[in-house]
């Protein structure tokens, strides 16, 4: 156990904190209508170092009212669609100028290290911004001839439209990337949007406005609100000229959030929860399985929705794949997120640190045990937790069944293929899932018997703006990136004209 070492924040950064809190509406920065704020914790030291606006409800009507005059009168739908790509691509240009600043801002407010934050969140949320950008041009309908009639006596085709205004609530745990992965699809379509960043994580959202007025979005297209989720998010979703919400976070909360947008039918696209399974094949290296799987669990401190939480290797490898894993595991020591040496920094929040010791310790109680970790580092202040393996375990344990979000894996054995299609595919959640093997043909069948948006081979947690992502059963509704992100943004209008 170290002494957790505290890092001075940047000029830049510090100039950001001391702000005075605002909303971003139709441009402008603006005072809330309340006067209530909420703390920003430095998860690294448990410390407060800013305030931001708790929104009230008039707050929110206010977002909605200038999101919908900026979408009815056509100010950004209506432009050319190049020129919003190349306004999109402005954008990601300035965040590329400002990258330091953000991963470090991204660190100090969601305890994520700086270097993770500089090599994957801040480059991601550019890629997606560039990519994105693409499909402003890209999109179209398509001529359908009618199927019942002469040909040559109706001309027919179908229109594809911005769906109009878009609410789009993000979680804490990759804050700026969930941010610019909702309001991307939804500027290429022609949307306009009122985002809403978790209470958790509000800072790299509010510094994104800034670069929004500069590339040249125009006023109202973004507006963002920050607050508590009950409060300002449910007001959102309730909120009768948003025509659709799209909303990553829990499985609770998107239950809830699909009934009550669901109530007035507007459209719901929904990313959460996951308990991804990580299989191993007899046939692998266990010294290239051990690194990969570790970091399949222990990247971004567990809280990552695909995090590959179950781990299941074949009974030939079992115990070489766990002491290749923990050996692995050492390169994931908790350190305060400034930490240049670090690359797994303290959890989100004093809640989210209870909630993964109360899942250790209610899986010790109910038989399981732990192989390494299962506790904390000495700190002074901060919420962290070590790499933590527990092995023992029944597949009605609840550290088996429901998802941790934090540095937990659970580790179990397995005697064939089919057998281990089963155990994995025993959970409500399917978002994701990991192979490892070089049977190229087990790998092919695995992948096609597993219930999971994505799998992957030999690799875990690669995402790419392209392709689609979403989850099977409980862990989502629809799919964001790729072709079909975009157009779930989109209406769909068939015109038949008599000629
Ligand atoms: O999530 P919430 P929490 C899982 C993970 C974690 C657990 C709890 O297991 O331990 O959820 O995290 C907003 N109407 N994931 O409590 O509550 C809220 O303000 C409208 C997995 O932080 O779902 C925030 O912006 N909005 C996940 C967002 O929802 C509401 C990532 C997420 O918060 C609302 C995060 C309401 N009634 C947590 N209540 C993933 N899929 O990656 C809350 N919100």
């Amino acid at each position: 156990n170290v002494k957790l070492e505290q890092f001075p924040y940047s000029e830049a950064v510090k100039k950001t904190l001391a702000r005075k809190p605002a909303l971003f509406i139709n441009g402008a920065w603006v005072d809330s209508t309340g006067g209530e704020t909420l703390a920003v914790i430095d998860p690294s030291s448990g410390k407060e170092v800013s305030r931001f606006v708790d929104a009230t409800n008039d707050d929110v009507d206010r977002a909605v009212a200038a999101a919908r005059r900026a979408f009815d009168d056509g100010r950004w739908s209506d432009l050319p669609p190049m020129v919003r790509e190349g306004i999109m691509h402005k954008l990601a240009d300035l965040l590329e100028a400002h990258a330091d600043e953000l991963a470090e801002l991204e660190a100090i407010d969601n305890g994520k290290p700086k270097g993770m934050a500089g090599a994957i969140d801040v480059p991601g949320a550019i890629g997606m911004i560039h990519y994105m950008a693409g499909w402003a041009s890209k999109l179209g309908g398509e001529t359908i001839e009618p199927s019942a009639t002469p040909r040559g006596a109706f001309h027919s085709y179908v229109r594809r439209e911005p769906i109009g205004v878009a609410a789009q609530i993000v979680p804490w745990n990759f804050p700026l990337l969930m941010a610019v992965l909702k309001i991307s699809p939804a500027l290429a379509a022609g949307c306009t949007v009122i985002l809403k960043p978790a209470e958790q994580t509000s800072l790299t959202a509010l510094r994104l406005a800034d670069f929004l007025n500069e590339a040249g979005v125009p006023p109202g297209v973004v507006n963002i609100i920050t607050g508590n989720g009950h409060t300002a998010g449910d007001r959102l979703v309730r909120h009768p000229d948003v025509d659709k919400v799209a909303f990553t976070g829990s499985t609770e909360i998107g239950k809830l959030i699909n009934r009550t947008a669901t109530d007035s039918l507007k459209r719901v696209t929904l990313e959460l929860g996951g308990k991804s399974p990580v299989i191993v094949l007899p046939d692998v290296d266990p010294a290239v399985v051990g690194p990969g799987t570790a970091q399949a669990i222990f990247f971004n401190s567990g809280q990552v929705c695909v995090a590959g939480s179950r781990l299941y290797a074949h009974k030939s490898v079992f115990d070489k794949v766990l002491e290749s894993f923990s050996e692995a595991a050492s390169f994931w020591q908790p350190r305060a997120s400034l930490d240049p040496a670090g690359h797994m920094g303290p959890l989100v929040s004093d809640e989210q640190l209870n909630r993964v010791m109360g899942y250790i310790e209610e899986g010790k109680k109910a038989g399981a045990s732990v192989a390494l970790g299962g506790d904390n580092p000495a700190s002074e202040g901060g919420y962290y937790v070590n790499p933590t393996v527990l092995v023992d375990v029944t597949p009605n344990m609840s550290v088996v069944r429901e998802e941790i979000f934090g540095p937990v894996v659970v580790a179990q054995r397995f005697d064939d293929l089919d057998e281990v299609a089963r155990q994995a595919n025993d959970t409500s959640f399917g978002l994701a899932a990991g192979i490892w093997t070089n049977n190229l043909s087990a790998m092919h069948k695995l992948a096609a018997k597993l219930k999971a948006g994505t799998v992957w081979g030999n690799c875990h947690g690669m995402i790419d703006p392209a392709l689609p992502f979403g989850g099977y059963k409980e862990s989502g509704l629809g799919r964001e990136q790729g072709r079909q992100g975009v157009e779930a943004y989109t209406e769909l209008k068939s015109v038949i004209i008599a000629l």
